[in-house]
């Protein structure tokens, strides 16, 4: 055991060594003033101090401070000596963080072995209690997995570092999330989830340097905030490091993952809450998520109003779906003799709806990412049905509906099942329906999306490859495909009668579509011209403002009735004209 003693007093120090000495292993160093002691403490690992309380250089009380204010690596117990025996001497002791106080005159041998030994127990607990108050501190503040901060402690951090309206300094925060993470979770196991975490975590801790601070706050999310002076480079410069060092394969337990990253990024530069950051940084996020692969995106003004945008689509699908309130409008699909062969439905947002007005190519959008398409195209599909019903029953006996279907809906596995029991319900067969298939549908190729169109196709359901001409237009497609008809996008229709290319390039997919043997329906027709060269290159079928926009079910009777005379004016005009 090796002892401090702190004492100005010679006699005194001498008794106490006498008592000590009959300790056998006692080492005994001697200090005559603080100064003294307290070099001596930071030199020497001592097991015990033995502390005056009357120092000439110091109070004894001032002095038990110092020696915990050194933090030393090997801490001691404390026993203060003192002549007086004023009990609140030794309140004050316990209270400044010694471990026992003896008066001078009561000390002997058995006394001071007796508290030496328990002053050392005393420190030893209290010292147990200090370490592990400071252990559930920092395992607070700390993401166990991967040991880097968790969400509160960086939501701590950031509200220390917000840009103050004196500075002028910027601070940066990026969101990193994993793509596909439930994936990997799912598909290797959790354990290979978790390594892959770390691994992640580890990465960007490597391009961070020590004055950013990074969390883990999600599942699969990490954040990162950096100091951002310099505007836009540091940023640039900081995402280029880490989308080099999150692009290379991660190798887990023999198992190769390669993944990408979706990255939210905010810079802000004036004073502003941290809700307020995360919420901008979460957002650029969410649109970073929406694109496929690596992807980043930097958080602006813009974005907020987008976002808003989007959510009170989602909230109008939601309400309007759950009333019944979509509309549903129909366009005339003309064939060779003018006489309308079929309508296209085409949705509507609700006039007069609370949520705002929106466009069918934005909510469909939207409807498409959080899967209401699925029960916005089946509403559609049944109004189209009912109203091509109601059609038949006043005389329109060779009639069709074309419905428009989302690549989303073909990834539906019951969605030829249900489309059948809907017709058999309202004694359609599946042959007067058209179901209008955009490209981008037939681009993935996956096998269940070629199982869904051949089921449909078997069920005798007419396929329409929609908007063709622009995007791909890949023959293979026409080839690989059960496809019965053809739309030709109005962007291959020439817009004035001089327009050379389109009107050639407009003649030969019209021979090429047909050569396969697909009908043709060209849209976009807009002037009498354009009909009358359709018609003269053999199109099947026309549609256009032409003939007559998309209208409600109400106006569809006349439009039906004016279209008609006008095909048979034009069969006069033509007789007319042959014959002169
Ligand atoms: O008129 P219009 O603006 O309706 O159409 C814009 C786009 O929305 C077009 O590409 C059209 O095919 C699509 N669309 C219109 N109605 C529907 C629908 O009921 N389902 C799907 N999937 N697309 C539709
Ligand atoms: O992609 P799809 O074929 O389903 O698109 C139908 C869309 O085409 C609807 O938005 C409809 O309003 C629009 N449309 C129909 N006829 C015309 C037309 O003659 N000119 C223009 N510009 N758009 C048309
Ligand atoms: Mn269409």
């Amino acid at each position: 055991m090796r002892v401090l003693l702190i004492d100005d007093d010679l006699v005194d120090r001498e008794t106490i060594k006498r008592a000590l000495k009959q300790q056998v292993g006692t080492i005994i160093e001697e200090a005559s003033s603080a100064g003294e002691g307290l070099a001596a403490l930071t030199n020497i690992k001592f097991d015990i101090v033995l502390l005056d309380y009357l120092l000439p250089d110091k109070d004894g009380l001032q002095v038990l401070s110092d020696i915990r204010a050194l933090k030393l690596a090997h801490p001691c117990a404390v026993i203060m000596m003192s002549n007086s025996e004023d009990n609140s001497l030794l309140e004050n002791a316990l209270e400044f963080g010694a471990q026992d106080f003896l008066a001078k005159d009561e000390i002997g041998h058995l006394k001071l072995k007796r508290s030496i030994h328990l002053a050392r127990k005393r420190f030893e607990l209290e010292y147990y209690v200090l370490k592990s108050v400071e252990h559930s501190k920092r395992v607070a503040k700390t993401d166990l997995l991967t040991n880097l901060l968790n969400r509160s402690a960086f939501e701590t951090v950031l509200e220390k570092n917000l840009p103050s309206a004196e500075t002028d300094a910027e601070v940066g925060v990026l969101l990193i999330d994993v793509d596909n993470f439930k994936f990997f979770n799912e598909c290797y196991g959790h354990e290979i989830g978790d390594q892959l975490l770390k691994q992640v975590g580890e990465r960007i801790r490597q391009v961070a340097d020590h004055n950013m601070h990074l969390a883990r706050i999600g599942s699969n999310e990490f954040a990162l905030l950096y100091k951002s002076a310099g505007g836009d480079i540091k940023t640039r410069k900081l995402l280029g490091r880490l989308l080099k060092t999150l692009d290379v394969s991660f190798f887990l337990d023999d198992v190769e993952i390669n993944c990408s990253f979706s990255i939210g990024s905010t810079v802000v530069n004036n004073a502003t809450s941290i809700q307020e950051v995360i919420k901008q940084a979460n957002l650029a996020l969410h649109k970073a998520k929406q694109q496929s692969g690596y992807s980043v995106f930097e958080f602006n003004e813009c974005l907020s109003a987008e976002i808003e945008t989007q959510r009170q689509i989602k909230e109008g699908l939601e309400y309007h779906l759950s009333k019944d309130e979509f509309q549903v409008v129909y366009q005339p699909i003309v064939n060779k003799k003018g006489e309308v062969a079929s309508i296209e439905a085409l949705v509507r947002w609700p006039q007069n709806s609370q949520f705002g007005f929106f466009r069918p190519d934005e909510f469909i959008a939207v409807a498409e990412q959080n899967q209401t398409i699925e029960r916005l195209g089946e509403f559609v599909f049944g109004q189209a049905l009912e109203t091509l019903s109601r059609l038949k029953q006043q005389g329109n006996a060779e009639m069709k509906v074309s419905v428009n279907l989302s690549p989303v809906q073909l990834n539906q596995w019951e969605l030829c099942v249900k489309l059948v029991g809907m017709c058999k319900r309202l004694n359609i067969e599946p042959n007067n329906v058209v179901l209008e298939i955009t490209e981008t549908a037939l681009l993935s190729n996956d096998f269940a999306t070629r199982r869904m169109i051949a089921e449909l196709a078997h069920a005798g359901f007419i396929v329409s490859l929609d908007d063709f001409g622009t995007g791909y237009s890949s023959i293979s497609h026409l080839i690989n495909f059960p496809i019965k008809q053809v739309k030709v996008d109005r962007s291959v229709v020439p817009a004035k009668p001089d327009d050379s290319r389109r009107t050639r390039v407009l003649s030969s997919i019209v021979k090429m579509c047909q050569s396969i043997g697909a009908m043709v329906v060209v849209e976009g027709i807009e002037e009498a011209w354009q009909a009358e060269l359709c018609r003269d290159f053999g199109a099947d079928k026309q549609q256009g403002y032409f003939f007559s926009r998309p209208v409600p079910e109400k106006e569809l009777f006349s439009v039906i009735e004016r279209t008609e005379k006008n095909a048979l004016k034009s069969v006069h005009v033509n007789a007319e004209r042959i014959a002169s």
